[in-house]
């Protein structure tokens, strides 16, 4: 339908009281707005996202015991184990962890999780902190439920602190301390920390802590430097980017931008990352984070770790070489199991005469179980349904699903639960174990599953945008602004904008001819906007459409210039 969308609550009296409170636009003035951000006082705080601005630790329960224990292990020259899960939330936080107590005096041995291993912290490594004599370990992004592995340690007298936010199992923890933002007696108001983030916090109360003893050491070092590494690990792991999060990845990123640890300069060498390249979410989703998760995916994630904990230059441009060439191979990999994904969804598709099933459902022997999440999310979007891919090795398969936000996957599976062994998750991601001869009739009840779901068919809702904008408010300036409402990912998304009335002057591809470049005007404003991938589904030169598209700056070998990222675009409705 043209021109129809929804605007969330406006409130023009709103909207007035922050354009004279904050000196800000009309346009971000209705986005703040949209987003529930009246009162000035809270909009300006959140429009100038300041450390100072975190609320301390109190009610993170064991945080007082976590630093107990730490203390004691520093205190007595003990060594200190670091473990950490393969993501790049578990590999930043064993970072963080680790260089914190090493600046604050302690001998630290860090390890992390190896695919073949499985996630979380297992007997194995346990065992290996034992043996190598440390007497303390900290577990980073898992072992909340690892109560085997702990308590191995603890009959050895060898506590564990644990820094984790999955949640949080009945029974109680053999751990000597449980950081987790899940626990039941969490009276710390922010819930969506990642762990890296909570490692953050630990390292800064144990500093604090340490400069109130007078110990030396901990007054010449600032926790601020570990921010890079909170920024990464929030950003991978799509925790919401409001509250705590908001502040620690807005200066998280400012941190990378620098690119002062070895590790990050020889990482943004590799991918690319210019060092007056702006650096946003989008930089560390796409850049940054695929190559540090490329090691755990592969096998070893330890060769991510060795990357950021590099301490100079040499040392971490070979680390990061080695990196890159798991990185090309993780490439090969997933192109490979991708296109042979594909084939098969294909091949589902025509079996069916063509129409597509309910839920993509596909699985094959060879395939790497490192990627399958990876591609079951590009099957979800080319074809817009719930996606399972499973790589099976001998009988065993191993899968992860992907979801449209209509199908919550959790219950989805736990309703096929009879035809798999093990399944865990969320709504929008899932992992499974299913075996080779009960494929067939697993991927039959997950599609019957889907079908009864998504067939409760609504009516496709018209979209949500931020705002209506016009042309004109979208120069530098009105951009740059808008921009302050950032960083954009998970739970505060890039404003979505209307632009009703707007002529498409003139056409342009770029990109191999796969990109849209347009010229807009509307009165006496112009303007230009790009549609990724969009060539030849643009509007006509000369009529008059609605678009539907963000507001970005687009830099370019130091230049800069405003334009509108199309979404979508519709001929207006009125056309007089
Ligand atoms: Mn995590």
């Amino acid at each position: 339908m043209p021109g129809t969308w929804r605007v969330p609550s406006p409130n023009a009296a709103a909207e007035t009281r922050l354009m004279q409170a904050l000196k800000i636009r009309a346009l971000t003035a209705r986005v703040l707005v949209s987003r529930s951000l009246t009162e000035p006082d809270d909009a300006a705080r959140f429009m100038n996202p300041r450390l100072g601005d975190l609320r301390p630790p109190d009610g993170m329960p064991d945080l007082e015991r976590a630093q107990e224990c730490l203390e004691q292990a520093i205190r007595e020259g003990k060594t200190i184990g670091v473990f950490g899960d393969y993501d790049v939330d578990g590999v930043t936080s064993a970072a963080i962890i680790t260089l914190g107590l090493r600046a604050m005096g302690a001998t630290v041995q860090t390890r992390v999780a190896t695919r073949h291993a499985g996630y979380g912290f297992n007997p194995e490594a346990a065992a290996y902190f034992a043996e190598v004599g440390c007497g303390t370990v900290v577990t980073c992004d898992c072992g909340t439920s690892d109560h085997a592995s702990i308590k191995l340690l603890r009959e050895r007298g060898i506590p564990t602190v644990v820094i984790d936010h999955h949640q949080v199992p009945s029974g109680e923890s053999p751990a000597q301390a449980l950081i987790n933002p899940h626990r039941a007696d969490n009276r710390f108001p922010f819930k969506g920390l990642a762990s890296c983030g909570i490692a953050f916090y630990l390292m800064a109360a144990l500093r604090t802590r340490f400069r109130a003893q007078g110990r030396p050491g901990a007054a010449q070092w600032d926790p601020r430097e570990l921010l890079d590494l909170v920024a990464l690990g929030s950003i991978a792991d799509v925790v919401p980017l409001q509250h705590e999060n908001r502040i620690l990845v807005a200066a998280g990123l400012r941190e990378l931008q620098k690119q002062q640890r070895p590790g990050i300069r020889a990482l943004a060498e590799q991918a690319e990352v210019h060092p007056d390249d702006a650096v946003d979410a989008t930089t560390v989703s796409f850049r940054y984070a695929p190559r540090i998760n490329a090691a755990g995916r592969l096998g070893d994630a330890q060769r991510a770790l060795d990357v950021l904990l590099a301490t100079n230059e040499t040392e971490a441009k070979e680390r990061a070489l080695v990196l890159e060439g798991i990185n090309k191979e993780r490439q090969r990999i997933q192109h490979n199991v991708a296109e042979a994904a594909f084939e098969e969804a294909e091949a589902l598709i025509r079996q069916a005469d063509g129409e597509v099933p309910a839920a993509i459902v596909v699985g094959a022997k060879d395939w790497h179980v490192g990627v399958v999440g990876i591609v079951a999310a590009k099957l979800v979007d080319r074809y817009g349904r719930p996606a399972i891919v499973v790589g099976f090795e001998n009988e065993r398969g191993r899968g992860s699903a992907r979801t449209v936000p209509e199908f919550d996957l959790y219950h989805g599976l736990k309703a096929v639960g009879e035809h798999i062994e093990v399944y865990g998750g969320h709504a929008a991601a899932a992992g499974l174990t299913v075996r080779f001869d009960r494929f067939a009739g697993f991927r039959e009840a997950f599609v019957q599953q889907a079908a009864r779901v998504l067939g409760q068919a609504r009516i496709e809702p018209a979209p949500v945008v931020d705002a209506v904008a016009e042309l004109s408010e979208l120069d530098i300036d009105g951009v740059l602004e808008l921009e302050r409402i950032g960083p954009f990912g998970n739970a505060n998304t890039q404003p979505l904008l209307a632009l009703p009335g707007v002529t498409a002057t003139a056409h342009r591809l770029i990109g191999n001819g796969q990109h849209l470049q347009l010229s807009l005007s509307q009165g006496l404003a112009v303007g230009d906007a790009i549609g990724f991938g969009m060539a030849g589904a643009g509007p006509s030169p000369g009529v008059q459409v609605d678009l539907l598209g963000f507001a970005e700056i687009n830099r370019f070998r130091g230049r800069q210039n405003a334009r509108v990222r199309l979404k979508n675009w519709n001929v207006s409705a009125e056309v007089s």
